[in-house]
């Protein structure tokens, strides 16, 4: 079952399924949820809870900076911020929260998502975004998830686990390749 909470409003953020949010999961527009939703698919794998919607650092200034600055106090330990083309909203939120945010470059029809990335992986020394690769939300969902479980050893035991799954994995089709 999913974790997920909508954002109505930052002010509305703590009631995931099965508890409060830890992971606040943004994105520029709802265009960028195709790319996104493989973090949320991340998260529910290990039944994270998190919130989820859109934040523009262009569009709604105001309430990027109000979620960045809440974000602590509401509960969220991890902030995953996607977003398209002059990608700034990683980044500002990042300036507004002492938590861990990882960036999602999200590639659009023109450039490739090198837009993005550059946008985002380019922080000032003392900011710091933790960039995924163009297009990568999986990967920003699994990193979140071990951010938690560095100080959650039931957590850290189910990635060790998804680790030992993935290796088993690969050694399978090694098998069959070489049968
Ligand atoms: C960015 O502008 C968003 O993150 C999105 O990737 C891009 C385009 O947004 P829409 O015009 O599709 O709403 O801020």
């Amino acid at each position: 079952m999913s974790a997920r909470s909508e954002l109505a409003s930052p002010a509305v953020a703590n009631e995931g399924k099965s508890g409060m949010s830890t992971v606040g999961l943004i994105m520029g527009s709802d265009s960028d949820w195709p790319t996104m939703k493989a973090a949320a698919e991340a998260l529910d794998e290990f039944g994270v809870p998190y919130e989820v919607g859109v934040v523009s650092a262009h569009r709604t200034p105001g309430k990027m900076i109000e979620y960045g600055r809440s974000a602590a106090d509401r509960g969220l330990k991890v902030i995953i911020a996607g977003a398209g083309g002059a990608a700034h909203l990683p980044g500002m939120v990042a300036s507004v929260t002492p938590l861990p945010v990882i960036g999602v470059p999200v590639p659009l029809k023109h450039l490739d998502g090198m837009d993005s990335l550059l946008s985002i992986v380019q922080m000032p020394a003392g900011i710091p975004v933790a960039t995924v690769s163009i297009g990568n939300a999986r990967n920003a969902g699994l990193l979140a998830v071990r951010i938690l479980a560095a100080s959650d050893p039931t957590l850290l035991k189910r990635v060790a686990d998804f680790q030992a799954a993935l290796e088993a994995m690969v050694a399978e089709k090694d098998a069959a390749l070489r049968a």
